[in-house]
């Protein structure tokens, strides 16, 4: 039995372009992710804290045998082998691996909310994802396309 879910992937220190397609090659390595579809990679101007670089960010579908806190502890483990380090809330990261939905499970926990509490307003999660999947379902907020095209592409740019 497996399930879909949406990983968001986002970088924005120490060569940011490798830093994703290295995070694609990592999950693809994984035996408990059985397909993965990946959206292009995009530059992105950065939300809430702005005083750092741009970011690269792009949007996988995969089929998993994870459970989501199974998936969530996985891309922690990817996160921390990346060098990630955790100073404030929003700084620069070389690695940031959010999960968006987990075949629309809802959770409400202190260490996962599902679906992502953010994601559907922000453009650098719902273009990517529209790109590949515009149908995807986002709680209640709509589906992808609906989403991206209501958030419009300011700032965010297909570069891969
Ligand atoms: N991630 C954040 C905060 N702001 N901005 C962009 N453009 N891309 C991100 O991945 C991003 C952000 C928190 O995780
Ligand atoms: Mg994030
Ligand atoms: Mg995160």
């Amino acid at each position: 039995m497996f399930h879909i879910a949406v990983i968001a992937l986002g970088s924005n220190l120490a060569n940011p372009i490798e830093q994703i397609q290295n995070a694609i090659k990592r999950l693809n390595t994984l035996p408990e992710i059985q397909s993965m579809t990946v959206s292009s990679l995009y530059r992105t101007a950065p939300v809430g804290y702005t005083e750092q670089p741009d970011f690269i960010n792009a949007v996988a579908i995969i089929h998993t045998t994870f459970s989501p806190y199974q998936l969530l502890h996985a891309l922690q483990d990817i996160e921390q082998q990346f060098g990630r380090e955790r100073s404030f809330r929003n700084a620069p990261r070389t690695l940031d691996l959010d999960i968006i939905d987990f075949s629309g499970e809802i959770y409400n926990q202190p260490e996962l909310t599902l679906p992502h509490p953010r994601a559907h307003e922000r453009g650098f999660v719902m273009h990517p994802l529209a790109e590949i999947a515009p149908d995807y379902p986002i709680g209640h907020f709509g589906n992808a396309q609906q989403l991206s095209q209501k958030l419009g592409n300011d700032g965010i740019e297909k570069i891969m």
